[in-house]
C-alpha cells in the first residue's frame, strides 16, 4: 500500500488515543471550534430567526459543524448544537436573547418532566440528522463528536433561569436535596437516551460538558458531579453504546483526580488550571484532553507558541488529545487557531 495516500480504513487518531494508544502526535480539536470567531459562521447564523432554530436545522447545523473543518486540519468535528436543547425538549421554555445569553422559563413540575423523558429524545431527532449529514461528508480519518451537558450543569441553568454565579442552584442543593436529586435523575435518563440517539446516528465519541463543577465542596462534588456521571455512563453503556466517552469536569481543581479514578471515562478533559503533574497522574488511569488557555489563544504571539510546546512536551508522551481548557472566545483571531493546529498536526489545512 502506498503510504502517502490516505487510507480509508485508517482509524481516526482521536479514536486510537481513546482506545488507550499513545499516538505519534496528539490529535487536536477545540471546544467551540464552530462559532462567532469565524466570519462564515456569522453569515450563516444571520439566516436563522433564532439560535435554537439554527441548532435544530440540520442543514444549517451541519454546515456550522463543517466550517472549521474546511479551514483547519482538526482531527475531530463536534456536532453543532447546545446543552440547553435538552431542557427545552423536556418542556421548559428556553430562548437566547441577543447579547444576553440563555434564558429559561419556570422549572416545570418534576413529575411532568419525568413523563416527557421518552418524548424528549424524539424532539431532538434533528440533532441526529445533523450528525448523519456531517458523517456522510467528513473524511474517514476525522472523528465526529456528539455531546450533552452534564446533569448538574444543565440543572444550574434550569434552576437559575439562565447563566449566573450558580449560587441559587447550590443553595437549592442544600435546601431541597430530594428535589434536586430527582431532577438530576431525570437529566441522567434523558441525557443517556439523547447520547445513545447521537451514537446511533453517527457520533463516534461523546463528551459530557460539566461546565460548572467549580466551587463545589468535596461532598457536593461527589453528590452532584461524580455520582451522576457514574450513573449516566452506566446508563449509556446499558443502552448498548460502546463508543468512547470524555468527561469534562471544568473547575474541579484537585478533585479532577478523584473524578478520573471514580468515573470510568475513556478520557478526562482538563481545564486551564490543571497542573502538569496532575495531568500525568490522570494519564496513568485514562487519556487526558486539554488544557490551553482560550485567553492565550486569543492573545497569540510568542507566549502562545511557547505554551503549545510546553503542553506537547509535558503530556505528549502519553495518551493526550490537544484542546483548550474551555471554549474559543468570540473575538479570537482565526489565524491564531490555524497556527496552533498547524503546529500540532504539521498540516496547514486538511490534506496538506
Ligand atoms: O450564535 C451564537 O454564536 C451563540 C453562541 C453559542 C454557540 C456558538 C451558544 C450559546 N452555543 C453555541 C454552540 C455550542 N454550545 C457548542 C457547539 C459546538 C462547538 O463546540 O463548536 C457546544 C459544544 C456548546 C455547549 C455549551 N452550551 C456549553 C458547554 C461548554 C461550555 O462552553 O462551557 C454551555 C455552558 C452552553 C450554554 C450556552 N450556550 C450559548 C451560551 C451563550 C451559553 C451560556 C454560557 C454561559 O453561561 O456563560
Amino acid at each position: 500500500m502506498n503510504a502517502t495516500l490516505p487510507n480509508p480504513d485508517a482509524q481516526p487518531l482521536m479514536l486510537r488515543v481513546l482506545a488507550g494508544e499513545t499516538t505519534e502526535r496528539p490529535p487536536i480539536w477545540f471546544m467551540r471550534q464552530a462559532g462567532r470567531y469565524l466570519p462564515e459562521y456569522l453569515e450563516l447564523r444571520a439566516k436563522a430567526p433564532d439560535f435554537i432554530a439554527f441548532c435544530l436545522n440540520p442543514e444549517m447545523a451541519a454546515e456550522a459543524t463543517l466550517q472549521p473543518m474546511r479551514r483547519y486540519a482538526f482531527d475531530a468535528a463536534i456536532v453543532f448544537a447546545d446543552i440547553l436543547l435538552l431542557p427545552g425538549a423536556l418542556g421548559q421554555k428556553v430562548w437566547f436573547q441577543a447579547g444576553e445569553g440563555p434564558k429559561l422559563g419556570p422549572l416545570p413540575e418534576l413529575a411532568t418532566m419525568e413523563a416527557e423523558i421518552e418524548a424528549s429524545t424524539a424532539r431532538l431527532a434533528n440533532v441526529g440528522e445533523t450528525l448523519g449529514r456531517v458523517r456522510a461528508v467528513l473524511e474517514p480519518e476525522r472523528a465526529l463528536i456528539g455531546f450533552a451537558g452534564a446533569p448538574w450543569t444543565v440543572a444550574t441553568y434550569m434552576i437559575e433561569g439562565g447563566s449566573s454565579d450558580r449560587s441559587r442552584a447550590r443553595t437549592y442543593a442544600y435546601e431541597h436535596p430530594e428535589a434536586l436529586d430527582r431532577l438530576l435523575d431525570i437529566l441522567v435518563e434523558a441525557s443517556a437516551r439523547y447520547l445513545a440517539m447521537q451514537a446511533a446516528n453517527g457520533a463516534q465519541v461523546l463528551q459530557i460538558f460539566e461546565s460548572w463543577a467549580e466551587g463545589l465542596p468535596e461532598d457536593l462534588f461527589q453528590r452532584l458531579v461524580i455520582g451522576p456521571h457514574v450513573k449516566l455512563l452506566a446508563r449509556v453503556r446499558e443502552l448498548g453504546v460502546t463508543i468512547p466517552v470524555i468527561g469534562f469536569p471544568r473547575g474541579a481543581g484537585a478533585l479532577a483526580e478523584g473524578y478520573a479514578a471514580q468515573v470510568p471515562m475513556n478520557a478526562v478533559a482538563l481545564d486551564t488550571q490543571a497542573s502538569a503533574e496532575m495531568g500525568r497522574r490522570i494519564q496513568s488511569i485514562t487519556a487526558i484532553q486539554g488544557a490551553l488557555d482560550p485567553l492565550l489563544l486569543r492573545a497569540g504571539g510568542k507566549a502562545l507558541d511557547a505554551r503549545v510546546e510546553t503542553l506537547l512536551h509535558q503530556w505528549g508522551g502519553g495518551r493526550y488529545i490537544f484542546n483548550l481548557g474551555h471554549g474559543i472566545i468570540l473575538d479570537t483571531p482565526p489565524e491564531h487557531v490555524g497556527r496552533v493546529v498547524a503546529r500540532v498536526t504539521g498540516k496547514q489545512g486538511w490534506g496538506g
